[in-house]
């Protein structure tokens, strides 16, 4: 009645009904609140998201019309109005001729996976105001039980999550924000967010119902992480829950750093007991072999002050831009090291030249005649190799694309030949400096 009277017409109002999961009887439900005469009935559902994209935007609408919008901001709705609609038409987008199945894999590639990420930088750019200080998301993943709450706990000093020796205490995600100011003018304040999610269980494990729903917001906090805090217990060891986690953050790009907890209740250590457990997780969880480790103990509160800076270098490392002539030396020496293999046909692959194209992780780029010739293994090595030559790439993740290129296109190009076995170059790698030589 307040709203009805007092506020409309001058404040635009906006009626949000909840927990309308489901679209199509969603509507219905929430079209009963025409009644209350405040206007359109936005059926959403804060727990996962549905409708409140149409509902921001509407809101925005709203807001424009106030006039009470800062500047920029005019551009940022049309940015956004761009992006919803593409959202709605699924593309079309500059990736979709894109075949390499890694780039898919990443998400790159995928047109319904892109669009949603414009989506979400569109609405983000909202959040990134000049002033605001930097945020940075810290998740906190692992398996129920393993000590996710009590971290987030002695992080904070107080009481914020629940903690238990139940498995599943916590229900639902928990932010905590702490705030370090900027260590000169020029810089910015800096957020941190840490989000204390619920443990994530086997698959199988999960049927439809609020687990179903819990689990996917530890998921997307992962998606939304600049660093994830993989939090394992010390005393358990590491399962195939863990490796499917630890996946999924490399899947997703995202930096990690690997917390072994509960390190106060490991009995019986002695000196050798740290070297050991490295070497143990190292062999168990290659899926984040670039991953820093710490052992501490939420409980009592020891090693947990080393976090701060383990996940500034993480962030640091997240965002690492290596010049491409440095980038390229390295690659050449690698492949002067040891060459792609020849498969048994005779055929072996020829890497051009690479660069990095972007951050948060890093994405290199090689070019080479024919990314079917290198087989995963060559990969790695090559992934190893750029990680022992180059410094500051600990606990992030780098993403490689190999494209196809033929040679006369690259030539023509002035790109110069292979690094390896092209006729007349001997392997030597004759051809620097590259063009797009930093
Ligand atoms: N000995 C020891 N016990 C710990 C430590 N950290 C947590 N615990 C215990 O482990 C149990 C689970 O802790 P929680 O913090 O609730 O674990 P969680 O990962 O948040 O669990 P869910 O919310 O169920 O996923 C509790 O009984 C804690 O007291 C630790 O460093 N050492
Ligand atoms: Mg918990």
């Amino acid at each position: 009645e307040f709203l009805r009277k007092q506020a409309m017409g001058r404040i635009p109002v906006m009626l949000a009904v909840n927990k309308c999961e489901s679209e199509k009887t969603g509507a219905t439900s929430a079209a009963e609140f025409w009644q209350l005469g405040v206007g359109n009935p936005y059926p959403v559902s804060a727990l996962h998201g549905v409708g409140t994209a149409e509902m921001l935007e509407a809101m925005f609408e709203g807001i424009v019309r106030q006039k009470s919008a800062v500047d920029g901001f005019g551009t940022k709705v049309t940015k956004l109005k761009e992006a919803k609609s593409n959202l709605k038409h699924k593309g079309p987008l500059p990736w979709e001729d894109e075949t390499d199945y890694k780039m898919r894999k990443w998400g790159i590639g995928d047109p319904a996976q892109r669009v949603l990420e414009d989506y979400e930088n569109a609405i983000s750019a909202f959040a990134n105001d000049e002033d605001q200080p930097e945020e940075i998301n810290v998740a906190i993943i692992g398996r129920p039980n393993v000590g996710k709450s009590s971290l987030l706990n002695t992080i904070f000093g107080d009481t914020r999550a629940i903690v238990s020796d139940m498995a599943g205490t916590t229900r639902d995600s928990i932010d905590a924000l702490m705030e370090r100011p900027a260590s000169s003018p020029d810089e910015k304040d800096t957020l941190y967010r840490f989000v204390d999610t619920a443990g994530i269980r086997r698959k199988g494990k999960v049927n439809f119902g609020p687990e179903f729903f819990m689990v996917n917001r530890a998921l997307r906090a992962i998606r939304r992480a600049d660093v994830v805090l993989l939090v394992l217990d010390a005393t358990a060891g590491v399962t195939e829950q863990d490796r499917v986690l630890a996946q999924k953050i490399s899947d997703d790009g995202r930096a990690c750093v690997i917390v072994c907890n509960k390190w106060d209740a490991v009995v019986d250590k002695d000196s050798n007991t740290y070297d050991k457990s490295v070497k143990y997780v190292r062999e168990e969880l290659p899926q984040v072999r670039w991953a820093p480790i710490l052992f501490l103990s939420a409980a009592t509160g020891q090693r947990v002050g080393k976090l701060y800076s383990v996940i500034d270098d993480a962030l640091t490392a997240h965002r690492k831009r290596v010049p491409t002539a440095i980038l390229n030396e390295v690659l050449r020496d690698a492949i002067l090291w040891q060459p792609p293999p020849a498969r048994r046909s005779g055929q072996s692959a020829r890497v051009y030249y690479c660069h990095q194209v972007s951050t948060r992780p890093p994405t290199i780029v090689v070019f080479c005649n024919d990314p079917g010739l290198i087989p995963d293994n060559y990969r790695r090595y090559l992934d190893r190799k750029f990680r022992e030559s180059l410094t500051g790439l600990e606990a992030t993740p780098i993403r490689w694309i190999f494209r196809g290129r033929r040679e006369r296109d690259i030539q023509r190009g002035g790109m110069g030949r292979a690094m390896n076995g092209s006729p007349g170059g001997g392997g030597t790698g004759t051809s620097f400096p590259f063009p797009h030589a930093d």
